[in-house]
């Protein structure tokens, strides 16, 4: 069976693009590879974290994994600090990797544009240790949102030089990014992802958030002045996105929506979306209500450790042995 690894870093409740671009994926993928799915805390703290905050939403990132369909029998759901060869994996991929490939990643050249003060060297040596996260347990694929894809394609690198100057390690990925769904926007402002550490509440949509609110966004949902529902990403952006949101939620292409909405209003399109986005939180948030009082989540996270634990320590042992750096082993 075919390997698969992913992962989600809760710098904040998770959104509808992450169960767009990336949890219903894996749920799906999940009977058909062996899937491991972690949460990267070590990825949050790239950014100060309110320590209190952080816990809560590291717990509930775990119960939402579990709500939106994972399944702890089929998947192995661990949290990336409770294997410390991640981070000993991570040192040893930043000795691997120059710093001119570290400048042209779109994610943290992007922050820095925005001069945004308080960068921290953890955020800028994150893709070291995303490749570390991927390759301890050589995976196949690394189903990504399409932002994360040139991390993925770091790690290939990355791996691909390792092989070359110390032989045959690690296997080299491939990023795998769904069609549907791989970049849901702001809902008020469609030109931006939808993130959930960018402070623009009006425009994400929360997991667990409360339905009325969901509602309320998705009916101000930013559009246009053209009056018609079609497919035209570059001057209809916010319809484009709602269409996504549905499609991917749906099952039902872009065209069929717009052929059904010929002549009708863009106040009906957004109820529509309004009622299936409302219909999946629902089911979710109720799954995830029963997983938090079931008190199942430490189990699920020691045995999760425990299995990854195994694949790692043996991967991080044979690397330390090819580039000398333990006495005695050959
Ligand atoms: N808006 C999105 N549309 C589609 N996919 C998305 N993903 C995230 N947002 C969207 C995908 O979810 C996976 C986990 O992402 P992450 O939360 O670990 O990191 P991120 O992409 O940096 O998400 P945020 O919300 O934008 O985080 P912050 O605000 O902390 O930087 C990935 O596969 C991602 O592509």
């Amino acid at each position: 069976m075919k390997r698969m690894l992913s992962a989600i870093k809760p710098t904040g409740q998770l959104t509808l693009g992450n169960y767009i671009g990336a949890l219903r994926n894996f749920v799906k993928y999940q009977d058909d590879y062996e899937m491991y799915v972690f949460v990267a805390n070590l990825h949050c703290i790239t950014v100060y974290q309110d320590p209190k905050q952080l816990r809560k939403n590291l717990k509930d990132a775990v119960a939402l994994y579990i709500a939106c369909g994972l399944d702890p029998e089929k998947s192995v759901i661990f949290l990336q600090s409770d294997v410390m060869e991640h981070a000993q994996l991570g040192y040893i991929m930043a000795c691997n990797t120059y710093l001119g490939e570290l400048n042209r990643m779109t994610q943290f050249k992007d922050k820095m544009a925005k001069n945004e003060t308080g960068l921290t060297a953890g955020l800028y040596t994150y893709p070291c240790l995303m490749a570390a996260d991927i390759l301890l347990y050589d995976p196949d694929y690394v189903p990504v949102g399409d932002d994360q894809k040139q991390h993925v394609e770091l790690t290939r690198d990355i791996a691909e030089r390792f092989n070359n100057r110390y032989s045959e390690t690690f296997k080299v990925p491939e990023p795998l990014v769904s069609k549907v769904g791989k970049r849901i926007m702001s809902l008020n402002d469609p030109l931006h992802k939808m993130s959930k550490s960018e402070g623009n509440d009006k425009g994400c949509v929360y997991l667990l958030d409360d339905l009325k609110a969901v509602r309320k966004k998705i009916m101000s949902a930013v559009t246009d002045s053209v009056g018609i529902i079609q497919i035209d990403q570059e001057n209809q952006p916010g319809i484009y996105n709602l269409l996504e949101i549905h499609s991917a939620l749906s099952g039902e292409s872009k065209e069929s929506i717009c052929n059904r909405y010929q002549g009708k209003g863009y106040g009906e399109l957004k109820a529509e979306v309004a009622d299936i986005v409302c219909g999946e939180l629902e089911k979710i948030q109720s799954r995830y209500n029963e997983i938090i009082s079931s008190g199942m989540i430490d189990k699920i996270l020691e045995d999760g450790a425990n299995k990854a634990h195994y694949i790692a320590y043996k991967k991080l042992a044979k690397v330390q042995r090819k580039i000398g750096i333990e006495i005695n082993k050959k």
